[in-house]
């Protein structure tokens, strides 16, 4: 081909690619900017370090949340707070950052609810299918009394929880099939959080369910060990599951809370002014969080719909299948997790 046309094509391509990566570009979401800090600076004795690890990706929002935290506590301490952030699953998974806390090795973790069901069995009471009709009743019932009371209660075992943020609605995802009823789950192996309920969900809805850290979610799917996994878009974007996943339905069947926690030795070095700033920021950065959060949903599902990934939207009649078929999952749960829980957060939504 002589060098004319060569160069033509090469334009060419290099037109189209441009045009491509400017879409993309384009496409790219519009994360809300990180607040300024609200408050004065905090007067208290001694200066510390703290070591705060996540498992989710330094791309999802809950990272973002942490560069708040950090910015707040480092400039209301005048500096005499230093914030290191770690992110997948650097220092350990949620279970392994949760007992690093205990220990003391580590200052600050934010896992989901989910998988510390063991050590507090009134976390069940998120996992239960369908529970919060809208982020909005999530937070009335976590920012209310009913939240105030989880963190309360789960400030024990050398943990303090001082805070939520949000992981938010769980969308299926899998490799084989497009889904729209419990019907083309039969025999699919999915990936659920190592929790009994989750576990409960998929074999109820007719699925073969595998309970897995999350920090070894990614290999399984690539290795074909699993078929699929569910996670919100933001998760599911920020861990590049669209390199392993074809297919994704919109389920929004489980909505997941981050519990914000601290080492309780750390924390009973720090003094009373520090660490109420560590609370307010918790607070700031949950709520940051959650907007964060709330604005990439949509963005991300459309940019996942951009990359090829085929998403099913579920219609109201086929979501109230879902809904149907995991009803009994309410009866096996009640007593476990206690039915004045689970109405008074009805009564929420109500
Ligand atoms: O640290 C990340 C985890 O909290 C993890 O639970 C995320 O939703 C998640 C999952 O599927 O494990």
């Amino acid at each position: 081909m002589h060098t004319t046309t060569m160069t033509r094509v090469t334009s060419l391509i290099g037109a189209t690619l441009l045009g491509l990566t400017t879409l993309q570009a384009s496409a790219a979401p519009e994360i809300p900017p990180i607040p300024a800090v609200q408050g004065d600076v905090v007067q208290a004795e001694g200066d510390f370090k703290i070591k705060f690890s996540i498992g989710t990706t330094q791309s999802g929002a809950q990272y973002r949340g942490l560069e708040y935290f950090e910015k707040i506590v480092e400039q209301r301490s005048d500096g005499h707070i230093q914030v290191e952030l770690f992110h997948s699953a650097q220092l350990g998974d949620d279970l392994q950052a949760v007992s690093n806390l205990q220990s003391g090795t580590l200052e600050m973790t934010a896992p989901s609810t989910s998988p510390l069901v063991g050590m507090f069995p009134e976390f069940a009471v998120f996992d239960l299918p369908f529970l919060f009709p809208t982020p909005e009743v999530a937070d009335t019932v976590l920012d209310g009394e009913i939240g105030q009371k989880m963190l309360d209660d789960a400030s024990r075992q050398g943990l303090v929880a001082i805070g939520w943020a949000e992981n938010g609605y769980r969308q299926l995802t899998n490799s084989a099939t497009p889904v729209t009823s419990p019907d083309d789950l039969d025999g699919l192996k999915i990936r659920t959080m190592q929790n009994d309920i989750h576990l409960d969900i998929w074999r109820t809805l007719g699925a073969n369910p595998t309970p897995m850290s999350f920090a070894e979610l990614f290999t399984a799917l690539e290795q074909g060990v699993v078929d699929g996994q569910e996670n919100p878009w933001i998760t599911i974007e920020a861990s590049k599951f669209i390199e392993v996943q074809d297919y994704a339905s919109e389920t929004n069947h489980v909505y997941t809370p981050f519990i914000t926690l601290v080492s309780e030795r750390f924390w009973n070095r720090l003094p009373a002014g520090y660490q109420q700033l560590v609370r307010d920021a918790a607070k700031q950065m949950g709520d940051y969080e959650r907007e964060v959060s709330r604005t990439l949903n949509d963005q991300i599902k459309q940019q996942l719909k951009q990359s090829g990934m085929q998403i099913t939207e579920l219609t109201p009649e086929q979501v109230e299948v879902f809904q149907e078929k995991l009803a009994p999952v309410y009866d096996d749960w009640r007593d476990e997790i206690g039915g004045e829980l689970i109405d008074a957060i009805r009564k929420a939504s109500q």
